[in-house]
């Protein structure tokens, strides 16, 4: 398999650090989606990333659909999300909100690097959704005492939120006082001192307009 995709986008990175976590070995290729598009587009033309493209040439594309390969991969007892029930729609709608905002966070990145001129309008949507998110995100953390989102095992909510997280801090640090989110920092601090989150890791290198 083949991972396309830079480590400073926080969903290449959820999606190589679960396939590190399942132990499934893959080829890199940290292609830039402005700088290496043409490279992207025979595999997605969409020239999107993350791309994981299969060993018979078959490219699977969106962050969730390429997890949920992997979790079928990985089998239902390795999986880092539960199969079924309540735990698995709590853990979907955790993991929604995680890559909504790092969306909002990366269309508002593209909004102040691409345009010359902004749209407040879009820019103030952006700001306000992704402070909606994180204060919601920041309750539900808080009252959740295990070491991880679900229990004891890292799973797909925490990797999900601990890259958004990284990456909002990075694109928008105004965005993300940490005072103002305990929960949030202790969770992003304890997935970041895990060996995997720094062996997947790249700072944030925006295109430039
Ligand atoms: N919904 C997509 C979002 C992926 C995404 O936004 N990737 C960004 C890099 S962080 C990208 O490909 N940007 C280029 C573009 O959208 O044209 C997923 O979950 O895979």
């Amino acid at each position: 398999m083949i991972l396309i995709g830079q480590y400073d986008s926080p969903f290449v990175r959820r999606v190589a650090i679960a396939l590190r976590l399942y132990g499934l070995p893959f080829e890199h290729r940290p292609w830039s989606t402005f700088g290496d598009a043409e490279k992207i587009a025979p595999h997605n033309p969409l020239q999107r990333v993350p791309t994981l493209v299969l060993d018979n040439g078959e490219a699977v594309i969106e962050s969730t659909a390429i997890l949920d390969y992997l979790d079928e991969l990985a089998g239902s007892s390795k999986a880092m999300i539960a199969a079924s029930g309540p735990d698995r729609r709590h853990g979907l709608r955790i993991c929604a909100l995680a890559t909504g905002l790092a969306d909002k966070g990366v269309s508002l990145l593209y909004e102040r690097v691409l345009r010359k001129e902004q749209s407040q309008i879009w820019v103030e949507r952006c700001e306000a959704q992704i402070s909606g998110v994180l204060d919601v995100l920041e309750q539900e953390r808080a009252a959740v005492a295990t070491p991880y989102w679900f229990g004891a095992a890292i799973g797909h909510a925490d990797i999900a939120v601990a890259c958004a997280l990284r990456f909002t801090g990075e694109a928008h640090p105004a965005l993300f006082d940490a005072a103002r989110y305990p929960a949030l920092k202790a969770h992003a601090g304890a997935c970041e001192a895990l060996p995997v989150f720094q062996q997947v890791v790249q700072p944030l290198a925006p295109p430039k307009g």
